[in-house]
């Protein structure tokens, strides 16, 4: 941690930066008892029971929790199905409520009620059956932001077969790289997804994929671009979605499940390797994420909520499909890009649709911050009552600008903290009950317990100095293990700190507590809320043919949080050209997805290292942050850095 940075959290608790809730708002609220923190603090295991029994079960459990360490089970005995608790529950008093208001790019409309859209998921169940899926088998997902992916998902959910979700923006490499992991028998994929005005071609992709992923028996094809993206049907294997539902019953019975039945996997970058593929389970899953959408949006039944992530990534899981469903919530999805046709997209989307919470990424915010206020204020945004930030640390300034231009000054902001790993939100403010403070987000979620600890797994009190984030109780929506890698799941998070959880970020607490979340401490960048693995993008560089080494570190961006800003040295005699650096650059989004794209490659003859030949990361970092150079005594050779840091001055060029 930097001086800098020390003195950033100083200022944050001054007396003008906090923001009491409004009494107006927590008369209203969802949660207004500040002692449920006390309560759930002194029997935890009481207070996810006593809020599990709001949940739909076939058959009751047997006990709240096994634990094993690091090996939990939620609910033991227990049956029950997440697509069952998202759907079926409502039709008696929500059959007719919207449950998905849709918007296409191009502006085009689709809502589905909860009747609807319960009728849309027994269809594709029966589908997936007559495919000759059963429970357990895994099912992949690659698709843009359409209602056929939250009916996908909710189809496998019925039927107990685990969902992958692929986010769109992904190569056909990693694509495959999941499928193979997973090994999946079924993927659902579309024609072409739209972005920006352009075809994302997601067949086509997904067909380049299946040169390399024996495992997928069965396409499913949903049309979407038509004309404007033109496939080819592989016979006996590709089938249309259209045409597979002709006909079919619109009558599927959730199968009752057991607690603990895997309910998706989620792939998720880590320090090395390829990415992990994250384990979540059905009922402590669904719990987590049903009542923290209750408590932390204060959802309310007429509430019009948009979470604009994809659903590619956790928080499109978490908190766009199954905590609002399971909630009876109405929830806005938007396919396309928030600068299409112009820079005022969502706040036009906002005022029509008269969304009443929002929930987006500082990296958003940021951009619309730069973009100007002008294009929120050209709509009437007093719909909106609540806020949320999520993805990564929110920088006071956009906070404020988002609170001002957004809220309108009187909309609470949530800032939340998890990861793909928690899969519900762990730390954050409920909105009637905590003084807000931008930059923090806040305190623990009633039930969570999280400490800062420093390098021996000594708690470090508030108001001192940085360390590692970790929780240290279980929580009922935590990841059960890495897909098929249970050793990787003991050591990566685990073994550290026995006894607790490590996040891999760090953090500190402020005096009175409040969490401020600094950054991951691992090899784990976070560009525009994403996580992508330095191992990733450097191993990307090397197969490109031309790279002898490369080392790839974060870099502040004005927009993105972080950026990539890689140390390339090339093979022989092939030379750091302006034209090689876009030739890179292009292989790496090939080769992973565009948004591994980096910002800046340097090209150097030497990377710097220890006598013990590790490459000195920390250097790197400030030379790409232009900071004054840390301790360089263990280098092997010391010329090596300096030599770099002239060679980026001169030729290191952003995008
Ligand atoms: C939900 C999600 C997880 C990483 C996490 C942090 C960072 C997320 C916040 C945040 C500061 C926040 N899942 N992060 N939320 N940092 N404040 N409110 O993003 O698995 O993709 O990423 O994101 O570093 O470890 S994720």
């Amino acid at each position: 941690m930097t001086t800098e940075m020390q003195s950033h959290f100083d200022v944050l608790l001054a007396e003008d930066r906090r923001y009491r809730p409004r009494p107006e708002f927590t008369s209203e609220a969802n949660v207004s008892d500040p002692t449920i923190y006390e309560k759930a603090a002194a029997d935890p295991e009481a207070f996810w029971a006593e809020q599990a029994r709001e949940l739909e079960w076939f058959t009751p459990w047997e006990t709240v929790l096994e634990w094993d360490r690091p090996w939990a089970k939620w609910f033991r005995g227990g049956r029950m199905n997440a697509s069952y608790n998202c759907l079926d529950r409502h039709l008696g008093t929500r059959g007719a409520k919207r449950a998905i208001v849709w918007e296409g790019e191009f502006g085009e409309e689709r809502t589905l009620t909860y009747r609807e859209l319960h009728c849309e998921v027994c269809r594709f169940a029966n589908v997936l059956k007559h495919l000759g899926l059963r429970v357990g088998d895994r099912v992949a997902i690659y698709m843009g932001m359409v209602p056929e992916l939250p009916i996908a998902m909710l189809a496998c959910a019925r039927i107990g077969c685990p969902h992958s979700v692929v986010f769109g923006g992904f190569s056909p490499e990693s694509l495959s790289d999941r499928i193979n992991d997973a090994e999946a028998r079924v993927l659902i994929t579309q024609d072409g997804g739209f972005r920006r005005g352009s075809v994302v071609p997601l067949k086509q992709n997904a067909d380049a994929a299946l040169e390399r992923s024996a495992s997928i028996e069965h396409v499913v094809v949903l049309r979407r671009a038509g004309d404007r993206a033109p496939v080819k049907m592989c016979e006996g294997r590709d089938r249309w979605w259209h045409e597979l539902i002709e006909g079919v019953e619109d009558e599927c019975d959730a199968e009752p499940l057991d607690s603990e039945h895997m309910l998706y996997i989620l792939y998720t970058s880590g320090t090395t390797g390829k990415p992990k593929g994250i384990v979540h389970t059905t009922a402590g899953y669904l719990l987590g994420t049903a009542l923290t959408t209750k408590w932390v949006f204060d959802l309310k039944e007429d509430d019009v909520y948009w979470c604009t992530a994809d659903i590619g990534w956790v928080t499109g899981h978490s908190y766009i499909v199954y905590g609002p469903l399971a909630n009876g919530a109405t929830c806005v999805m938007y396919e396309g890009a928030p600068d299409y046709p112009d820079k005022d997209r969502f706040w036009d989307l906002v005022a029509r649709h008269q969304v009443t919470v929002l929930y987006t990424a500082p990296t958003s915010i940021r951009m619309f911050m730069k973009w100007g206020a002008e294009y929120p204020q050209r709509h009437d945004l007093s719909s909106l009552r609540l806020l949320g930030s999520v993805g990564e640390p929110i920088n006071p300034e956009a906070w404020v600008w988002y609170n001002q231009h957004i809220g309108g000054g009187r909309c609470p902001i949530v800032d939340t903290w998890w990861q793909t790993e928690t899969g519900m939100i762990l730390i954050t403010p409920l909105p009637g009950l905590t003084e807000t403070v931008p930059g923090s987000a806040t305190v623990p979620f009633p039930g969570i317990s999280a400490s800062i600890v420093d390098e021996n797994g000594e708690e470090i009190e508030p108001g001192t100095a940085a360390g590692y984030l970790c929780i240290n109780h279980p929580w009922p929506a935590m990841f059960r293990t890495i897909f098929r890698d249970p050793d990787r799941f003991v050591e990566n998070y685990w073994a550290r700190f026995p006894g607790r959880y490590f996040t891999g970020d760090g953090a500190k607490q402020l005096e009175n507590g409040y969490f401020a979340i600094i950054g991951r401490v691992d090899d784990v960048l976070n560009v525009a809320g994403h996580r992508i693995g330095t191992w990733e993008v450097e191993s990307a560089l090397i197969d490109s043919g031309d790279v002898a080494e490369a080392a790839v570190v974060g870099m502040q961006h004005e927009i993105k949080g972080q950026g990539i800003a890689a140390f390339v040295t090339l093979k022989g005699d092939i030379e750091g050209t302006d034209s090689e650096q876009e030739k890179l650059r292009r292989h790496v989004a090939e080769k992973i997805g565009p948004i591994a794209r980096p910002d800046q490659i340097i090209f150097a003859a030497d990377l710097p290292k220890t006598r013990s030949a590790k490459i000195m990361r920390r250097l790197l970092r400030d030379i790409a942050d232009g900071r004054v150079l840390g301790d360089t005594t263990t280098l092997a050779d010391p010329a090596v850095v300096e030599q770099l840091k002239s060679q980026y001055e001169a030729q290191g060029k952003t995008e």
